[in-house]
């Protein structure tokens, strides 16, 4: 269904085609043409249907079927308007079997941050998660936050938004005042035995075309760096470099390095342990940062990290 979908829109992109051709020449009936037509149109692709058959004219600026197409990842897209978590469905979407599912909204109404924090999404964002099934023992799992780090800085430099990453899962843009201002967070959960993980859910914030005013203090948002973003290029940017660095976890650590902003800084960070306060020298794999304190060389793998200003 979703792949003949993805055909006709394929097929009416590059000009007009008469049903019947279209019917033929996806082997299908001239009614389940015309069915998967209305269903995109539903979906807001804008498609004429004049004399010549069937065009395609505009897709829409956002949804799952807009996300998927032209899409260059193995993902399938869930979308909804509105919805309380999107890493929740992904967990459902997990306990269903499901795996390389996106799920994506405009909007959530009971988002989440790490530790039973609360995360502001108001609609305009771009709010995903991403249900992957990685033959991957469960302690690699910090690479996949990186990677959606470095997925999302990547996007958003291109879209002209000069991102940086803190460790482990802020993406941030500089205030010009010395201090910095938070795009994107990452929350990642899991489920596995001891050697083999058996899912991993990874959600990414993107503070996309929304008002600054209607976050939180200390964000920022695209429209507020940079203007408007169409939604639907950013998302498929975001999940094509995410879903090539997945493919290859090596590249991983080398691609956040020259992302980083935390690296070379004075940090504290809150560990589960104590406190860790000292220069952030390295980041090893998975997503371990070294850092030198007055007593010695300690490598943190979890904790929330704060930039200090030079001494
Ligand atoms: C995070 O937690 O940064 C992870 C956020 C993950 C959100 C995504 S959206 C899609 C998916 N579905 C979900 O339900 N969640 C994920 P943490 O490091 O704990 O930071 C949370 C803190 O960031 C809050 O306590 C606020 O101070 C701040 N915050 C809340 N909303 C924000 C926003 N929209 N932009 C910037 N900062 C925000």
């Amino acid at each position: 269904m979703q792949k003949t979908r993805h055909r006709v829109l394929d097929a009416i992109a590059d000009g007009p085609v008469p049903g019947p051709a279209l019917a033929d020449r996806l082997d299908v009936s001239r009614a389940a043409v015309w069915k998967h037509i209305e269903a995109l149109r539903d979906a807001g692709f804008s498609i004429d249907g004049g004399d010549d058959g069937y065009e395609l004219v505009s897709i829409p600026e956002f949804g799952g079927e807009a996300v998927e197409f032209g899409l260059d990842a193995p993902f399938e897209v869930e979308y909804h308007d509105t919805i309380p978590s999107t890493n929740d469905r992904a967990r459902e979407l997990a306990d269903e079997g499901r795996e390389d599912v996106v799920v994506l909204a405009d909007e959530q109404t009971g988002g989440r941050g790490r530790l039973d924090r609360a995360w502001t999404a108001p609609s305009g964002g771009i709010w995903l998660s991403i249900l992957l099934r990685p033959t991957v023992p469960p302690a690699d799992a910090p690479a996949f936050t990186l990677a959606a780090a470095v997925a999302t800085t990547r996007a958003a430099r291109e879209a002209g938004v000069d991102a940086a990453i803190k460790w482990p899962n802020d993406v941030l843009v500089a205030d010009g005042d010395g201090g910095q201002r938070k795009l994107t967070g990452i929350l990642t959960e899991m489920e596995g035995e001891a050697d083999r993980v058996s899912w991993v859910v990874v959600g990414i914030g993107i503070n996309a075309n929304v008002d600054a005013a209607d976050l939180v203090d200390g964000a920022t948002s695209l429209r507020a760096e940079n203007g408007d973003v169409n939604r639907r290029v950013f998302t498929q940017r975001v999940l094509e470099e995410f879903h090539e660095l997945r493919s290859n976890l090596d590249s991983v650590v080398p691609a956040w390095r020259d992302l980083a902003d935390t690296l070379g800084r004075r940090v504290r960070v809150d560990t589960p342990g104590g406190e860790v306060v000292g220069e952030a020298v390295d980041i090893e794999f998975p997503g371990t940062l070294v850092v030198e304190t007055d007593d010695g060389t300690v490598r943190v793998s979890a904790g929330d990290c704060e930039h200090l200003r030079p001494v």
